[in-house]
């Protein structure tokens, strides 16, 4: 499987659409550019590690510091250090262009995200050991609102200066100013004291941005890189606003909305500033045409919301061209496994499973996700969180194939280019507090570097790094039970109806005691599924075939006849001259890949 270029920059465009989910704000009551910024009442702090993933390896093995580093998923350099920064290689760079640009670039697999994700719970605790109000976003990134840690500390300080820059004012200017700004200016400081924290605590260094809101902290926190910080003071908001150069570098734009608005004729930030909300309101609704001329006024006041356990725990991959079924079972199966894992960690028991996947479309190359979902039942759920339990990626392969059925139609061709599996619908913290203890974390994070969260989310980014606790919706993708984009709180199973549920319990018929033989009377025509008095093969569970929809039972016998015909006919029945053919189909390992294996455990 490949992952092209342009599927990882999209993957960039979904990591960065996900700042903004406030409700609206009705501070637009004109079109003016020049319409000044409420004063500075909270003091956010955005921080974003420097080369994330890159950091982590050289923190696991401390040789790569010093020697270009590139962070390969597929065939992509996700991140790169700042040493291979510097000799031309850039993050998203395909690795044939990075190694042609840096030869000696030494290159480590990031596909496996747990010590990224690990790492990256080990921030926002730190974070949270200071201050109460910790918002993550993605891996790399925490908004943190320090307002009131300010107010406590401002009685008690007795002169003020900025630590770090000042964006776009001199640094003589900038103490001059000090003394305007209190809250700033010492916000400047805190920042200061948590990057050092999260470098004393865990080794990793990072950029900070200080600003009175998430928007403006996230724009300004990466104008100087890397392991720098620099405040935004409110009369400049309108020169960072003007500095984008275009409307989807402003936080909350993604995609879709981009070319929403660009249908109206708006490309630029001013464009947007200078659009009238009637209009733009006439178009989009007006709680989004407030939103977005807010935004782009570089008006924010959605709260940092505590980001607290995740309430979905997914796994997906990401790939050029998927076209047949075993394929696919393969992949479930593969995401399934380390998804268990996962789960079985943070101990707590999942209510609804949710499969989605993405077909390609040549216009609609990234945004077209289908999801479907359906409840757990009982004796899977036991199954997940039990240790014991060997089958149960097994198991839960049955129910995502129903979903898959729902999806797509198996008996003609298809292209898909995504798979995710998700756990969602996860108890309150409280509940699982009491299962295993793990999630308490969040909320009463240790300040212990070695601690490893255990509760992890979403590494739905086998190249993004999404997030199931932050991720908000683009602000203009409809969101439906039928097409939902990616697991997120807001559109999760408590907002979507179950689509349809299947009794899991097993038949008597199922439970027959299986034979060696395929009963050559199996009929796979019409839509009533495949009885187990039919034989089965002797790899197959009956509970987990008797599940399946009735198409893919055929289908799977369809294949189960092409790739295992040693095993379909009993010897002795079998006519001469089949016997070549039969042993160059068990010879070639063709038992060994079929999709039957599938369904019982190794
Ligand atoms: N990431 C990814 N795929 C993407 C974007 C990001 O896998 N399309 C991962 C790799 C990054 C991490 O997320 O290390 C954080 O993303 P950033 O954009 O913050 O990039 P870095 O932290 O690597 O670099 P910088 O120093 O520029 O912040
Ligand atoms: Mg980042
Ligand atoms: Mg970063």
């Amino acid at each position: 499987m490949e992952s092209s270029e342009d599927d990882i920059e999209e993957d960039e465009t979904e990591w960065k659409q996900h700042l903004m989910d406030s409700p609206l704000t009705s501070r637009v009551s004109g079109s003016s550019p020049n319409k000044t910024p409420a004063p500075a009442h909270k003091v956010i702090l955005h921080f974003d590690l420097d080369c994330f993933y890159a950091q982590v390896e050289m923190i696991r093995n401390p040789a790569l510091r010093d020697v270009p580093l590139g962070i390969q998923q597929k065939y992509i350099i996700v991140t790169c250090n700042y040493v291979a920064r510097q000799q031309g290689v850039t993050k998203l760079m395909s690795v044939t262009n990075a190694r042609e640009k840096c030869p000696q670039l030494v290159l480590v697999k990031g596909e496996d995200l747990t010590h990224y994700r690990e790492m990256s719970y080990q921030v926002t605790d730190l974070l949270l050991s200071f201050c109460p109000l910790v918002e993550r976003l993605g891996f790399d990134e925490n908004f943190v609102d320090i307002t009131e840690m300010i107010a406590n500390r401002l009685p008690c300080t007795p002169d003020f200066s900025f630590e770090g820059h000042v964006y776009s004012t001199s640094r003589e200017v900038a103490e001059a100013k000090a003394n305007n700004h209190p809250e700033l200016a010492l916000g400047s400081h805190i920042a200061a004291e948590l990057r050092e924290a999260i470098h004393a605590k865990l080794g990793l260094t990072g950029c900070a941005g200080v600003a009175t809101s998430k928007l403006l902290a996230k724009l300004v926190s990466g104008t100087f890189k890397p392991n720098q910080q620099t405040t935004l003071l409110p009369e400049n908001v309108d020169d960072i606003m003007g500095s984008l150069s275009g409307l989807r570098k402003i936080p909350g734009v993604g995609h879709q909305t981009a070319k929403r608005l660009q249908v109206l004729g708006l490309i630029t930030v001013r464009d947007l500033q200078l659009f009238p909300l009637t209009e733009l309101a006439r178009d989009l609704g007006s709680p989004c045409a407030t939103r977005l001329k807010n935004l782009s006024l570089g008006m924010d006041d959605s709260p940092v919301t505590p980001t607290g356990a995740p309430q979905s725990l997914s796994d997906e991959d990401s790939f050029k061209k998927m076209t047949c079924m075993k394929e696919v079972m393969d992949k479930i199966q593969q995401l399934l496994s380390s998804l268990v894992e996962r789960m079985r960690k943070d101990g707590r028991q999942p209510q609804t499973f949710r499969l989605s996947v993405r077909k390609y479309s040549a216009s609609n190359k990234w945004y077209s996700r289908e999801s479907r979902q359906c409840p757990i039942p009982n004796h899977v759920k036991q199954k997940i969180t039990s240790a014991s339990s060997d089958d149960t990626p097994a198991v839960l392969l049955s129910l995502a194939m129903n979903l898959f059925s729902k999806m797509v139609d198996t008996a003609a061709p298809f292209h898909l280019t995504l798979i995710n599996v998700c756990f969602s619908n996860l108890p309150t913290q409280t509940a699982a507090a009491s299962t295993r203890g793990s999630i308490t974390s969040f909320f009463a994070p240790s300040t212990s570097p070695q601690t490893s969260t255990q509760s992890q989310i979403d590494s739905s980014m086998s190249a993004s790094g999404a997030d199931d606790r932050l991720g908000s919706p683009s602000i203009m993708t409809p969101l439906t039970p039928e097409n939902t984009a990616e697991s997120t709180p807001g559109r999760d199973a408590a907002s979507r109806q179950a689509r349809h549920t299947r009794s899991a319990s097993v038949s008597a018929e199922a439970s027959q005691p299986v034979t060696t033989s395929h009963s050559s009377t199996c009929s796979y025509g019409g839509d009533s599924k495949i009885s187990a008095t039919h034989r089965l093969p002797p790899n197959v569970d009956p509970q987990v075939f008797s599940e399946l929809p009735a198409n893919l039972q055929r289908e799977l016998m369809r294949e189960w006849e092409q790739r295992m015909p040693v095993l379909k006919i009993p010897a002795a029945s079998r006519k001469p001259g089949r016997e070549a053919k039969d042993k160059k189909g068990s010879g070639t390992g063709s038992q060994a890949n079929s999709l039957l294996n599938y369904f019982k455990p190794a």
